[in-house]
């Protein structure tokens, strides 16, 4: 029997048990009568790199997908250790970080190869080069090419069950396109798929889920596309399909406000009906001169509009906020605040997730940051320590960060709904109401009693 050339594909540790999407997307690319994948996700094992150490033994290579932040620790160590056991074994990077700045991850001698943009093409040719034992150079990643031209992404590469169990439901991740058309001055995508956009077929999704509810017995989907809703005569067909085969599956995505106003009342209606459960909104800031300044072509009555929509429908909502941008003043971070407690009130289904700004490299407004004097980490191991999800940037003060972190406690439980928390939802809501989040005793108890949780 011929032993088959194995591939070893590695995810990061990183917070939530979102499916490996980008390793299974590569995966399934590469000729599987010909090719062995094994796919190891650091959150699910007590050991990465030990199990990454001995899975890559006998491997053709080891591919690792790198978001920035945290994540980088991790692939540094898994990569580290390999090179240190086996000098010659090719550790190849891709994904979003990689893709942004990919020299300097080259400079890292445990990195010999970095695959920028789409991978599944680039990645088998790579793959096909070393089995041949021929040089990888000039497998450059080309233009984006239509997702429809790949083969359905293979669920078998994963323990899906282990997935279901640490997420509490059998909720399946699933991308259905890639890249955005949209320009926000903030946002990884354009320079990473420079505005291009490719999604897959409406009748091909409908089909693809349909064979995963029936295989894993599905329940729950969720978008993981940048903006699910950009063609609305897909999404029209995509709802079509799922409600002729009468799927017993509810679904979430992201939407843009303004692409809820083009939708219109009775196609949103449609996808509800097929489905839809919860919408993704990036409102990013309250104030029009700051969404105008980030270039993010959205009016802020369509953000009305929008909530308007989910609430008629019975749909939840994550209206998501960024305060902290360079140069923002108070009053404009008084406008986000002011929006998301509106939302909150509105609708206890809306929730409003308040972020600090932190510049990703590659786009505009991190430009204006560096001339401003804003200082980028610089190499690897300064990346590993950028915290995106904790901290905040020097573009808002201690006290404002005090005042936000104190509004996001209170309108998170000015209108949470439970009959034994009253006492602290009328508290919470007297303050709302007067914006006073002075002496927070009732954020200082729950905190004692529940601390926040650390993310690791
Ligand atoms: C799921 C997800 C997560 C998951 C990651 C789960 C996991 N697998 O580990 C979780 C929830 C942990 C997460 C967290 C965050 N995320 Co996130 N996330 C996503 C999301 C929605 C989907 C990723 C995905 O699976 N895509 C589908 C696959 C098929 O596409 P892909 O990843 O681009 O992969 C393709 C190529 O990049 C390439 N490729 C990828 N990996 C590899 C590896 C190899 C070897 C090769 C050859 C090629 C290759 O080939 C693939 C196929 O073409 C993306 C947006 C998006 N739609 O991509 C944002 C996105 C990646 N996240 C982003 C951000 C900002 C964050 C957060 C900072 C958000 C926050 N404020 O909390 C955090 C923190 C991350 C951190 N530092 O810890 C940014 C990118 C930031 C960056 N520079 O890395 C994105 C692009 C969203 C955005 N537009 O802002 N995220
Ligand atoms: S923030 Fe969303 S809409 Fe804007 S460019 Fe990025 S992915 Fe596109």
């Amino acid at each position: 029997m011929t032993v088959k050339p194995k591939v070893v594909l590695y995810n990061p540790r990183a917070v939530f048990y979102t499916m490996p999407l980008a390793l299974i997307a590569i995966a399934s690319a590469l000729d599987r009568e010909r090719i062995d994948v094994v796919i190891i996700d650091g959150r699910l094992e007590a050991d990465p790199i030990g199990a990454v150490a001995a899975a890559s033994r006998d491997a053709v290579c080891v591919g690792i997908t790198v978001l920035t932040g945290a994540p980088i620790h991790d692939a540094l160590a898994v990569s580290r250790a390999v090179k240190a056991a086996n000098g010659s074994k090719p550790i190849i990077w891709g994904g979003w970080h990689p893709s942004l700045l990919a020299s300097e991850c080259l400079d890292e001698p445990a990195v010999d190869i970095v695959v920028t943009g789409q991978g599944e093409d680039t990645f088998r040719h790579i793959v096909d080069r070393l089995i041949a034992g021929e040089s990888v150079s000039g497998c450059e990643s080309g233009a984006m090419k239509d997702l429809n031209a790949y083969p359905a992404h293979d669920y078998s590469l994963i323990p899906v069950e282990k997935y279901f169990a640490l997420k509490g439901s059998r909720q399946i991740d699933y991308i259905s396109s890639q890249g955005c058309r949209f320009r926000c001055a903030f946002c990884a995508d354009p320079a990473v798929f420079n505005r291009g956009w490719t999604g897959l077929d409406p009748e091909r999704i409908a089909s693809e889920i349909e064979f995963l509810h029936r295989r894993y017995a599905v329940q729950d989907m969720s978008f993981q596309d940048e903006t699910f809703f950009t063609h609305a005569a897909r999404v029209n067909t995509l709802a079509d399909e799922f409600l002729k085969r009468d799927l017993p599956i509810t679904w979430t995505a992201t939407l843009r406000a303004d692409q809820a106003c083009r939708l219109g009342e009775s196609l949103f209606e449609k996808t509800v009906r097929s489905g839809l459960r919860r919408v993704m909104v990036g409102v990013e800031s309250g104030s029009q001169d700051m969404l105008d300044r980030l270039h993010k072509d959205m009016k802020l009555e369509q953000v009305r509009v929008a909530a308007e929509m989910c609430t008629r429908h019975g749909v939840g909502a994550i209206f998501n906020f960024i305060v902290g941008f360079p140069g923002e003043s108070e009053q404009s971070m008084q406008a986000t605040l002011a929006l998301a407690k509106q939302l909150r009130r509105w609708n206890p289904a809306f929730e409003t997730p308040i972020f600090y700004y932190r510049p990703y490299p590659g786009n505009p407004l991190a430009e204006q940051a560096a001339e401003g004097g804003y200082v980028f980490p610089k190499g690897l191991d300064e990346w590993a320590d950028f915290d995106y999800v904790g901290g905040r940037g020097p573009w808002i003060s201690r006290d404002q960060w005090k005042k936000v972190e104190r509004f996001k406690f209170y309108t998170r439980h000015a209108w949470k709904p439970g009959a034994w928390r009253w006492p602290l939802r009328t508290a919470s809501q007297f303050r709302c109401e007067h914006d006073w989040y002075g002496l927070p005793v009732e954020k200082l108890i729950v905190d004692f009693v529940r601390p926040p949780q650390q993310v690791s």
